[in-house]
């Protein structure tokens, strides 16, 4: 990190001498139908007020993390900016990249407005890189909101894009940037996004087959059968860092693409014990980058501590958004019923019912699965959810941490 101090100065000169290539002046031209007062929130007081519709603000730029070993990690990433008066985006939204991206849950109906609004690289102001949102696996209203750079178009420096989502299919999905992929992927703008199904609120009493609907009732997909029921749920993202690409990129060196090597396995943005941490990981911080109001921002908010009441169905959507390879997660005592692949109810096309049970899950990049854990008259106590990739049970050069996490049956 010393090495990045030193590049850190002459490029925060640049970043002076270039004010004007970051436009933080400009106010994004965000949409949000029913919203009065520019803070991409809908008012129920609006005539255009839709209780479906459902607006986010994302910002795209950089920031800090820090791993579960201590090391200080540059990355690119998303912020939620929802709430921020327009005015403020741009400020609010530098040096405020998050790992993993915010968390994107919508139920099926929804009409989703996302405004992405480039805000720029502060610690590299020598990239003028655009990004964009991509949707992994969803069928978008229109290409010019898939994200894929060649098929659509991308967000540069102060500039806004609406994505519009007709949010036609319940699952698990994940979200990322798509510009550069295998870069802005590796440094971190990865997320998990998940939508509910429609059959959640059908009316109490509904009859499924057999199955009786009740109020608050909770499913992975339109089953048709509540076979899917569960009562707890909890988004699992699979990535992984690797810190001499992060280096690389901080200390404005080539790119080890072809070198790349993940050393840091992550569950949620971060290594065991990190994982267990319920809550917000305070602001990364290091005293060799005096970059004042810049690190110390909260980057860290996903924890990946797994809990259940002993009795209760436990949904997990695991998804995998890392670069680099296949990652197995497994459970230590419990089994796992997996009910949906990639965002799709796990049927034959007869509507057969192809649920399996298995102790394991592995995922390539861009893949997802949805599995239950049923409880009932499973011994109260600490599980583990981990990879059997035994080298990845670890924070680098630190044993005992990395791609694992705990399932707490109380
Ligand atoms: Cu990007």
């Amino acid at each position: 990190m010393k090495q990045g101090a030193r590049f850190l100065i002459p490029l925060l000169m640049l970043f002076l001498i270039l004010g004007g290539a970051i436009p933080s002046g400009a106010v994004p031209s965000s949409q949000c139908p029913g919203d009065l007062n520019g803070d991409s929130i809908p008012d129920p007081a609006s005539p255009d007020y839709d209780p479906t519709v459902k607006c986010l603000q994302l910002g795209a730029g950089d920031g800090f993390v820090k791993m579960a070993d201590g090391k200080l990690q540059y990355m690119f990433g998303f912020a939620d900016l929802t709430g921020v008066p327009l005015a403020m985006v741009m400020d609010a939204g530098m040096l405020a990249g998050h790992f993993p991206a915010p968390t994107i849950v919508v139920d099926e109906g929804d009409k989703l407005y996302l405004n992405l609004t480039n805000v720029g690289m502060m610690i590299r102001p020598d990239l003028f890189d655009p990004h964009t949102v991509h949707w992994h696996g969803f069928p978008e209203a229109s290409s010019v909101f898939d994200g894929v750079p060649d098929a659509s178009i991308s967000i540069f420096m102060g500039s806004t894009l609406t994505y519009f989502y007709n949010v036609v299919q319940p699952g698990t999905y994940m979200y990322h940037c798509h510009v550069e992929a295998t870069e802005h992927m590796q440094m971190g703008m990865l997320g998990n996004l998940y939508v509910r199904p429609a059959q959640n609120k059908l009316a109490a009493g509904t009859d499924l087959n057999g199955f009786t609907h009740q109020a608050g009732y909770k499913y992975v997909y339109n089953d048709g059968d509540g076979s899917t029921y569960y009562d707890v749920e909890y988004p699992v993202q699979i990535g992984s860092f690797d810190p001499d690409f992060h280096d690389a990129s901080l200390n404005v060196q080539p790119l080890p693409f072809a070198l790349m090597k993940d050393k840091y396995p992550m569950l949620n943005g971060r290594g065991y014990p990190d994982t267990i941490n319920p809550g917000t990981l305070d602001p990364p911080v290091d005293e060799q980058i005096p970059l004042p109001g810049g690190i110390g921002k909260i980057s860290q908010t996903v924890g990946s501590l797994i809990e259940a009441t002993a009795g209760q169905k436990l949904l997990l959507r695991i998804s995998n958004l890392n670069v680099t390879r296949f990652y197995t997660l497994a459970t230590s005592g419990l089994t796992m019923k997996v009910v949906g692949v990639s965002a799709k109810l796990l049927r034959g096309p007869d509507g057969k019912d192809l649920y399996y049970d298995t102790s394991s899950v592995t995922l390539g990049g861009g893949e997802s699965v949805d599995v239950i854990i049923d409880t009932t008259g499973v011994p109260t106590g600490t599980y583990f959810l981990h990879t059997t990739n035994m080298n990845y049970l670890s924070n680098y050069t630190e044993p005992y941490g990395g791609m694992m996490t705990e399932i707490v049956i109380n």
